[in-house]
């Protein structure tokens, strides 16, 4: 706050001596302060990483899935287009980078560095690549975010670059093995760190 009313004195000593190009510097350097601000609240130099998610044979469903790093979770932010309207999806991180299969089968299992059983995201013990389900609207589209523990972004083994995000035809249960019951495979992007 200090710094603030320190640059509105300086600022008004300026304009009251009449022009003052030190203004310009002073009112960069605070630009700069904001933004390192912002740099520190979502993390250690913020890593991304996105997937471009595409459609399965026969499906329809493609979108965007980005996670940000931010401190020691990941902000996972998903918008989708083409599903069901008012259905829910089962949704994962998966093992491979690899959706080149007509049935993305190729994206292998879920991502499970700790080698655990299936489960809710929010309760131990998860696969890290399990996620909450997604809920389409009336017009069959996803646009949602939420924050999760267990992946990470360029580090770390929860690491979720070069590997797949997955939307199921149905719904995840959180409790049949291996994958929750959630049936075929509606769409598939393969995730890269930017
Ligand atoms: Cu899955």
């Amino acid at each position: 706050m200090a710094r603030w009313i320190r640059w509105a004195l300086f600022a008004a000593a300026c304009a009251a001596l009449g022009g003052c190009e030190t203004v310009r510097g002073a009112a960069d350097s605070v630009g700069s302060a904001v933004k390192s601000g912002w740099d520190s609240l979502w993390g250690s130099g913020g890593a991304v990483a996105v997937a471009d998610v595409k459609p399965t044979q026969g499906s329809t469903v493609s979108g965007k899935v980005e996670f940000h790093q931010s401190g020691s979770t990941v902000r996972v932010t998903v918008d989708l287009v083409g599903l069901a309207p008012n259905s829910e999806h089962g949704f994962h991180v998966h093992e491979r980078g690899d959706c080149s299969a007509p049935d993305a089968m190729s994206a292998g299992g879920h991502f499970n560095p700790e080698g655990v059983a299936h489960g809710t995201y929010s309760h131990a013990p998860h696969h890290a690549g399990d996620l909450p389900n997604l809920k389409a609207d009336e017009k069959g589209e996803v646009h949602t975010s939420f924050d999760i523990d267990s992946l990470s972004v360029g580090s770390g083994s929860g690491d979720v670059d070069g590997h797949s995000v997955i939307v199921h035809r149905d719904a995840d249960d959180y409790k049949s093995q291996p994958a929750g019951n959630s049936g075929p495979r509606l769409a598939c992007g393969v995730i890269a760190a930017k």
